[in-house]
């Protein structure tokens, strides 16, 4: 059976795990990761050098890095539906998964600050910055949403890194400018069983 290291609360971890489920592949989850360990042994850097999660063995194959394990289970298993068939289609909704790196690096100051930060260490003004730059960013999905049900027209790989994320951003008690498109896109991804079950689970 697919094995997959790495905490249930790590949104890179929570990419792959939605795979998974989204493709219905069968899998065995170990935890490992800030306090539970596991990515610094000897044996997990054998397997994972950057001692990151999360990491995947597939009969014999290990791989890293969350999107790469995302597209690799999406070929494999999910040709049509998370794989779409179509050169172009596939090359939108991956165009998706690598842009949503770029809302991930202005995200992370404000989801750190925010929840795995003290309140008496938090560096608001930082976090403000960063709030208004991730609401800039999010109204680029947002025009493309419009006339879409999701980012590459039906639900794909496309829309898994970017949903983890948005999860995150519509979770925080935060201001938020109003994004319908991307607003409807989120209720349409809540609406899928296995987000509520890896994704939208309560921040930590
Ligand atoms: N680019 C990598 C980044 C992986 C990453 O930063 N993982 C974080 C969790 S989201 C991690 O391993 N942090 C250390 C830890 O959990 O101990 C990927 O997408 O897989």
């Amino acid at each position: 059976m697919l094995k997959i290291w790495g905490r249930t609360n790590s949104v890179n971890v929570k990419k792959a795990l939605w795979a998974l489920e989204e493709l219905g592949v069968k899998y065995e989850r170990i935890d490992a990761g800030m306090q539970f360990g596991v990515n610094n042994t000897p044996e997990y850097r054998r397997m994972n050098p950057t001692g990151l999660v999360p990491t995947i063995e597939d009969d014999g194959f290990v791989l890293w890095e969350s999107h790469s394990i995302v597209r690799y289970l999406a070929a494999k298993h999910g040709a049509g539906s998370l794989w779409p068939n179509e050169l172009r289609v596939r090359a939108d909704a991956e165009r998706w998964m690598d842009w949503a790196f770029t809302f991930q690096a202005a995200f992370r100051t404000v989801f750190w600050g925010l929840v795995r930060t003290p309140a008496e260490k938090r560096d608001m003004n930082a976090i403000e910055e960063a709030r208004k730059k991730c609401a800039e960013l999010l109204a680029i999905p947002d025009a493309a949403l419009r006339g879409r049900q999701y980012l590459a027209g039906s639900f794909s790989m496309g829309d898994i890194p970017l949903g983890c994320h948005v999860q995150l951003w519509m979770r925080l008690p935060l201001e938020r400018p109003a994004l319908p498109s991307l607003k409807a896109w989120f209720d349409r991804l809540c609406g899928r069983p296995a987000f509520r079950k890896i994704v939208d689970i309560p921040l930590s």
